[in-house]
């Protein structure tokens, strides 16, 4: 096969003139018409001397052409790297030179702020806007409507996904053709996704749950999304009774049930609801069902292997459990310590393997010796327990993360920060439980002996380098932190100590 991927997302609909996207607006983008977007994107990209393999880092609007730059990646074997909308430039810079992206895309408006970061990485810059303009859209019209597919195969590489470390620094997980395409096929067919299906996609498409999951398996199946550039909850409400499927974070689901025109009526002719990203809770589950009458199907995955396991479509969705494991994809539970596999029903460190798992870390071969392993499995730094049913209970982390409304956080990376600060010694980032976003952020600081650190002053400091989601929503001076015998900071401790302090 030519190239495996485009084919089976996209080549497959060439000529088919059924709705693919339809906009907030009202107006509907076949899939005829997207390909041929698609490839008047691969025309410009091969003009600008783009061959296979080359990184594409994108930072770009939700929009129908940011999802033809993807397809248009694919088309030409190019590796695309989206990047989270809310990033700055000091957090892209990283990111676009390490990938030794060859071209970057970007917001107009944000071009004169990151040409530096371009030019310094010998990336080229073009402009592709919210609303479709800009100088890389201008190029493409003038292109034809068709482009020779460049010839891949299963083992080269489709995308980065920078996913953060412990350690502060960013990992590229590099994701294959064959990656994307085993978990597609195989989550359309569970999940039952047809050309019949449409989608109600509020997430963004930075993400492998926005990107992968939701239009992957669309895409796959031959359906439509009702593309929406953000999760509004008006807009949901009224959009809801045109959809048959909807894909959210806990945070879409908490939010629905927070309104009360979110009803049984209004969800009746709902197919399917699915969760991931973040630890669904099981109260939010049973209200779901309580007021509708369905039962949320959650799932679990991560960027380095996209989805794992999830509950069954026909089956009992089990709340608080992120189900079995998907066809093909091996999960076991091991001894941190020594790796070796536990007695059913104890709980240790997950760990996966299957056609899903990635191919590596860009540039890290000793990370990725750390996380995964010559046999095939990854180690996941999740914490769970298998039950007799078979079905996976996470139970915590064994990596130092906070999901806040699905977004990873990693609080080695603003310590770094607020250790950097004046008059203070020493901190630790813990999260919190929070109403909307499940998980949210506080930074607690030691201050220098003598020293009053100006909170307001770190505060804005915080926000010239860091994505506003990432950014402590409490700064608390204490006199010092609780350390175990080893001098490790105990996290637990302070959790435990603040885990009010957001709640009002
Ligand atoms: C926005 N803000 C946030 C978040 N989102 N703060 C913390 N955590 C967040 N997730 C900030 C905004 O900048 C704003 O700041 C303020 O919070 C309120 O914004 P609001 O309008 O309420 O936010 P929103 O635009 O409604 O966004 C909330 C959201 C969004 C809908 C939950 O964050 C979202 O779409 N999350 C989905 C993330 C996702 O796709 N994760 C998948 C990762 P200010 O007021 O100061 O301006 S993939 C993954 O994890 C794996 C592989 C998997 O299994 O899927
Ligand atoms: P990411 O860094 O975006 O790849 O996030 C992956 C992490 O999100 C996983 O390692 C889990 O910790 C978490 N995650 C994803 N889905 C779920 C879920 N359904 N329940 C609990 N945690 C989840």
């Amino acid at each position: 096969m030519a190239n495996p991927l485009f084919d089976a997302l996209f080549g497959l609909h060439s000529g088919k003139e059924t709705p693919f996207l339809h906009l907030a607006g009202g107006a509907v983008i076949t899939h005829a018409a997207f390909l041929r977007q698609v490839a008047q994107f691969a025309h410009v990209m091969a003009e600008m001397g783009l061959v296979a393999g080359d990184r594409v880092a994108v930072q770009i609007a939700k929009s129908p052409e940011a999802l033809a730059v993807y397809g248009a990646c694919v088309q030409s074997g190019l590796v695309f790297l989206p990047l989270n909308t809310a990033y700055t430039p000091e957090e892209l810079r990283y990111f676009v030179e390490d990938s030794g992206a060859r071209l970057f895309l970007c917001d107009a408006a944000r071009a004169e702020a990151l040409a530096p970061i371009a030019a310094g990485a010998g990336a080229r810059l073009s402009t592709l806007n919210a609303d479709g303009s800009g100088d890389f859209a201008t190029a493409a019209a003038a292109q034809p409507s068709d482009f020779a597919t460049v010839e891949r195969s299963g083992d080269d590489l489709a995308a980065f996904l920078y996913t953060s470390g412990t350690t502060g620094r960013s990992k590229g997980a590099m994701l294959t053709q064959t990656n994307l395409l085993a978990n597609a096929r195989t989550l359309a067919e569970v999940w039952r996704f047809s050309a019949s299906d449409v989608l109600l996609h509020a997430l963004p498409i930075f993400h492998t749950h926005g990107l992968f999951v939701a239009s992957n398996v669309t895409l796959i199946a031959g359906g439509s999304m009702i593309f929406l550039p953000k999760f509004d909850l008006e807009e949901i409400i009224s959009l809801l009774p045109r959809a048959t499927t909807m894909m959210g974070v806990p945070t879409f689901y908490t939010r629905l049930l927070s309104d009360p025109r979110f009803t049984a009526d209004l969800a009746a002719h709902m197919r399917l609801f699915i969760s991931g990203s973040a630890p669904l809770l099981a109260e939010t589950h049973r209200e779901f069902e309580a007021r509708t009458g369905h039962r949320i199907l959650e799932r679990y995955g991560m960027t380095e292997t996209n989805m794992n396991t999830s509950n069954p479509y026909d089956g009992d969705r089990i709340a608080g459990t992120v189900g079995l494991p998907l066809p093909g994809v091996e999960v076991k539970i091991t001894d941190p310590a020594t790796g070796e596999t536990l007695p059913s029903g104890e709980i240790g460190q997950i760990e996966v393997r299957g056609p899903n798992v990635f191919k590596g870390y860009w540039n890290m071969p000793e990370k990725t010796r750390e996380e995964l392993r010559e046999n095939g499995f990854f180690i996941t730094g999740d914490l769970g327990r298998i039950d007799e049913a078979g079905y996976i209970h996470i139970v915590g982390r064994n990596k130092d993360l906070i999901i806040s409304g699905g977004y990873n956080i990693y609080p080695k990376e603003i310590e770094l920060l607020l250790d950097d600060q004046p008059g203070v010694l020493e901190s630790a980032v813990i999260g919190v439980p929070h109403a909307d976003f499940g998980e949210s952020v506080v930074g607690i600081l030691v201050a220098k002996p003598g020293a009053t650190p100006d909170l307001a002053a770190i505060k804005t400091a915080l926000s010239a380098s860091l994505a506003r989601f990432k950014q402590p929503q409490k700064l608390i001076l204490v006199p010092d932190l609780p350390r175990n015998t080893m001098g490790k900071v105990q996290k637990n401790l302070l959790r435990n100590a603040y885990q009010d302090i957001l709640k009002t």
